[in-house]
């Protein structure tokens, strides 16, 4: 399959520079790669929330269905148990995962559902013109906070870890290649694999720069207890602290699908 194959007609309208077009290289990439591999686009289905990172959807020329705000996992879990032969995946927002449709992202990772979830996270509700969620840093100034956020961000990831995910990996959508990687290994991943992907947004909440100071590429995925070590080393609050990205943590257990059969 050729590139040109993955894309639509439609116009992006994504602002000029948004990092969602990293992601979605990131997202092509991977999906060349794994064609050559021998998984054919056809054996591939996605969903996704609704935001700007729902545009995947408009973008990316796979089999697709376009969700509700915080809904696109119990769809992809559908798809998955309708069809198991299929690879499902999620795109979805902060907002979307971590604040509206959270209930639906801690049991899918409970159940070990068999699906992939790329989280774009860029720390704010994006689309609706910047309200915080659940990852936006105290102080966080947006149209719903003008004075700045009160509350705390929490880390993902160790919700993740706790909520029983059994692949959790974290990526920057401006390291394509590496992000690539990730998203190939989540998809491949039997069981419920969580990629956050660390997004800056260019309009609302620009932190290149900060990301690019203390970003670093880990060598995991770890045992359990240096992968939660890991894990906390960032935890969404502490400016000082390195931020690793790549694979921490992955196990192979039985998935829903599996266990329902
Ligand atoms: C139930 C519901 N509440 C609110 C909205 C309005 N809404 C549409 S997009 C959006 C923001 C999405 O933010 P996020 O999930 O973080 O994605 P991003 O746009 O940042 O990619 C909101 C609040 C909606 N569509 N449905």
């Amino acid at each position: 399959m050729k590139k040109k194959q993955l894309e639509t007609y439609c116009e992006k309208t994504w602002c000029p520079g948004c990092t969602n077009f990293a992601i979605l290289e990131a997202v092509k990439g991977a999906v060349l790669e794994l064609e050559k591999e021998g998984v054919k686009r056809e054996t591939l289905a996605f969903t996704v929330g609704i935001g700007c990172h729902a545009k995947m959807f408009d973008y990316l020329n796979l089999n697709s269905f376009y969700g509700l705000h915080g809904r696109a996992l119990p769809l992809a879990q559908g798809i998955k148990l309708a069809n198991p032969k299929l690879r499902v995946f999620s795109f979805v927002g902060d907002g979307d995962v971590y604040d509206e449709g959270i209930s639906h992202l801690i049991h899918a990772a409970k159940r070990n559902a068999d699906i992939a979830v790329f989280v774009h996270d860029n720390r704010n509700f994006a689309l609706t013109v910047s309200q915080f969620t659940a990852t936006s840093p105290k102080g966080f100034k947006g149209s719903s906070t003008p004075r700045g956020s009160v509350e705390e961000p929490f880390n993902p990831l160790e919700l993740m870890m706790v909520s029983g995910a059994t692949f959790i990996a974290r990526g920057y959508a401006l390291r394509v290649e590496h992000l690539k990687d990730l998203i190939k290994k989540a998809i491949l991943h039997k069981g419920f694999s969580f990629l956050e992907i660390l997004q800056p947004c260019i309009t609302f909440f620009d932190n290149r720069q900060f990301y690019q100071e203390r970003i670093y590429e880990l060598k995991g995925p770890f045992s359990k207890a240096k992968a939660e070590e890991k894990i906390r080393e960032w935890d969404y609050r502490n400016g000082k602290n390195k931020i690793p990205i790549g694979l921490f943590y992955k196990v192979e257990k039985p998935s829903f699908d599996e266990l329902v059969g």
